[in-house]
């Protein structure tokens, strides 16, 4: 069992992205940029910083506003695991500067080969108000949602002011992260895309962060759910631990697979992250644990459309603000 275990943690990246040539050259995928090379490019030389939105010494991470050619620009920055796989290699290839030593005690400055080294970069370009918004460190307050709460307040906030979710048209339509796709089940009703969500690397297990978008595009979040969305939920939850399991030789039991509410971004999708890793938004006022989705909607299958929900909100979001107005906060 711990050698299965240590086997998954360790898992190189460039094994992780040979099995998934592998799977997509079996044709599980339905085609896609298979084998395309990554694009080398230097676009952050233009990047003029105005400010932090916020960082991390724990988490090493540093969330930055700021202009990229004149357009509004969020960049995070972030450093990656250290993999055992790579640890004879930094041994070797890296030289060391003393800083103190006292005794049995030393410290020393570690300088990796550069590959070794690297800065996991998301970019978001152009940048809306909502994005700078969402990465800026905030207080936070639980709101409390009535079934009518939600029809009036939290319906006609999102229907107007949501991110758009063209990144999700373009998953399902191939036309972006196509060679990520893990697993697919074409289905219009029940079939789903299971890929690496973009804050996952993919180079170490420790950290696995999928997700599951359904090709279904008329269900917003948890609040739309009701019995008739069963099959669907058993589906992703069936095939997605099953995929994951095949590929990273992880089975269900380390697996922390749920649904987010209020959600960023209204299409339906289901988190699959590792247990043990602290994946942000993963505590107990936001995540839903799909198992107790299906339970739930078994019991009753308008759980969701009745429940009062409870769920966390930035001080500074427009949704907030519609709930103060309405005297709900
Ligand atoms: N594969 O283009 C994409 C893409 N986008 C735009 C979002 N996601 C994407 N995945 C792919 N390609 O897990 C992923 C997101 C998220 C999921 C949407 O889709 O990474 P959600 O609708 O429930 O929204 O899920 P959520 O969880 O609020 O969004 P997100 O972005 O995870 O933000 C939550 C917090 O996580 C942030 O406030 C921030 O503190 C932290 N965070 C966000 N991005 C990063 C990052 N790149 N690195 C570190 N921390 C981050």
């Amino acid at each position: 069992d711990t050698t299965t275990k240590r086997e998954a943690d360790s898992v190189g990246a460039d094994e992780l992205s040979q099995r998934v040539k592998r799977t997509k050259s079996d044709g599980e995928n339905g085609g896609g940029e298979v084998g395309k090379e990554p694009e080398s490019q230097s676009i952050l030389c233009d990047f003029k910083t105005t400010n932090v939105l916020s960082d991390s010494a724990r988490e090493k991470n540093i969330f930055l506003r700021g202009k990229l050619a004149d357009q509004e620009a969020v960049v995070i920055l972030e450093k990656t695991p250290i993999r055992e796989d790579t640890l004879a290699e930094l041994f070797s290839g890296s030289t060391l500067r003393l800083e103190m030593r006292n005794d049995i005690y030393s410290t020393y400055r570690l300088q990796a080969p550069p590959h070794l080294n690297e800065i996991k970069t998301t970019v978001v370009c152009p940048a809306t108000e909502k994005h700078v918004k969402k990465y800026q460190r905030q207080e936070s307050f639980l709101v409390e949602e009535t079934e009518e709460d939600y029809q009036s307040i939290t319906r006609p906030y999102i229907e107007k002011q949501s991110f758009s979710v063209k990144w999700v048209h373009n998953i399902l339509e191939k036309k972006a992260e196509a060679d990520r796709i893990v697993y697919e089940d074409p289905d219009p009703k029940v079939g789903f895309v299971l890929l690496p969500d973009f804050k996952w690397d993919q180079k170490q297990v420790d950290d696995l962060y999928l997700i599951a978008i359904t090709h279904l595009r008329d269900i917003r979040s948890l609040r739309d759910l009701t019995s008739e969305h069963l099959p669907l939920l058993q589906n992703i939850f069936q095939k997605g631990k099953e995929a994951i399991l095949q590929r990273y030789d992880l089975p269900a039991s380390k697996l922390r697979v749920y649904l987010h509410y209020q959600p960023s971004y209204y299409h339906l999708h289901v988190h699959f992250t590792k247990l043990g890793y602290e994946a942000p938004g993963c505590g107990v006022e936001r995540a839903h644990l799909l198992a107790d989705v299906i339970q739930n909607l078994q019991s009753d299958p308008k759980y969701y459309k009745t429940r009062t929900l409870y769920f966390p909100l930035r001080a500074d979001d427009g949704l907030l603000g519609k709930f103060k107005e309405a005297g709900r906060l």
